[in-house]
């Protein structure tokens, strides 16, 4: 496959497959982007992991044991589409402890109480399908493919996050306090897991371009907004804006202005959380190694005996 080819592939919107040929540029924006997804998913699962041993009831604890075990899934399919690529696993395990490569800013975050674990799911996972959606149908094979399964399970974990919440804000005034406190807590940050705005983007213009992505971080913003501001109301929370007003004009709904300067210091690692999200992982990566080494070991040794 050459350039041409690469290009028209595009132009059809036909699917780049790990083996075609393809420009440097291209395979590296989607090592990136598909490496700070895979580390999302892999951290993302501290947040709402910490809740599993205080879980309410055995129900709660089952369902949330099932969605943490998700995330998990999802980060390793996420690996996998990477390493089609050519990238390395434990390397990029090893860029994400080091600091030398991202993951969402959401989950630099504390959960303070179980109503968190509903927000995450109505809220942060609604983010992530607005989001995920679109990169279902993203340019590069494996990447788009791994999204459909995601995409379905996560909008199973939006519905056991709305479900929560509801039954929580049908509970007493403590329990309804404690969903609108979470709610406060995390609506600001799911509106910065879209990015900075389109205007200072480095990636947008040239990902649009490749269709790996397939709307700029201020389309799929607005979108969830328009979203989440009915479902808000159908549970009976406030989301914490005093700008968000109806725009006739626009057909959407005006939002008050992102402190970006908080993205900025949460993506450089001065977030609540970045240090412990961080230091957890390094553990459990060490903590870890021994079975990484024996399950070689005996691959090696398989192969040996395999070999005739
Ligand atoms: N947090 O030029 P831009 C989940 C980075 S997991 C941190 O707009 P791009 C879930 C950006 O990467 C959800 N970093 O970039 C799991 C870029 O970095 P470089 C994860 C951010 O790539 C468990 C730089 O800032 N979802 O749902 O065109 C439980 C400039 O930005 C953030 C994905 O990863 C941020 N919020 O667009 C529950 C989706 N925003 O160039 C739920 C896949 C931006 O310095 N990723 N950056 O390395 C994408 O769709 C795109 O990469 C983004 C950013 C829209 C996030």
């Amino acid at each position: 496959m050459t350039e041409a080819v690469f290009a028209e592939t595009i132009a059809k919107d036909q699917r780049v497959e790990p083996r075609d040929w393809m420009p440097d540029g291209y395979r590296k924006t989607m090592i990136r982007q598909i490496a700070q997804h895979a580390h999302s998913e892999i951290i993302g699962m501290q947040p709402e992991g910490e809740w599993i041993t205080r879980a309410p009831s055995l129900r709660r604890k089952a369902i949330l044991l099932a969605k943490v075990q998700d995330e998990a899934g999802h980060g390793l399919y996420l690996y996998s589409a990477a390493e089609t690529l050519g990238a390395d696993r434990g390397d990029l395990t090893r860029r994400l402890i080091e600091g030398r490569q991202k993951y969402s800013s959401i989950f630099n975050y504390p959960t303070l109480s179980f109503a968190d674990v509903g927000v995450i799911g109505w809220l942060v996972d609604g983010a992530a399908i607005c989001n995920q959606v679109p990169l279902c149908r993203s340019s590069f094979g494996p990447y788009a493919r791994a999204m459909i399964r995601i995409c379905k399970e996560e909008s199973f974990h939006q519905r056991q996050g709305y479900e929560l919440l509801m039954t929580m804000m049908g509970g007493t005034q403590a329990q309804r306090d404690m969903v609108q406190d979470a709610v406060n807590r995390w609506w600001w940050p799911s509106l910065m897991m879209f990015g900075p705005p389109d205007d200072q983007s480095p990636n947008s213009a040239q990902s649009m371009a490749w269709k790996i992505k397939r709307h700029t971080n201020d389309e799929l913003r607005q979108r969830y907004v328009d979203m989440s501001v009915p479902q808000a109301e159908a549970l009976g929370v406030t989301l914490p804006d005093p700008d968000l007003s109806w725009n006739d004009e626009r057909g959407h709904w005006d939002f008050g202005a992102i402190d970006w300067s908080e993205l900025q210091r949460v993506i450089s690692g001065d977030g609540p959380c970045n240090a412990l999200r961080i230091e957890n992982r390094r553990r459990a990566d060490s903590d870890g190694a021994w079975v990484r080494e024996a399950a070689a070991a005996h691959a090696a040794r398989h192969q040996e005996v395999a070999a005739p």
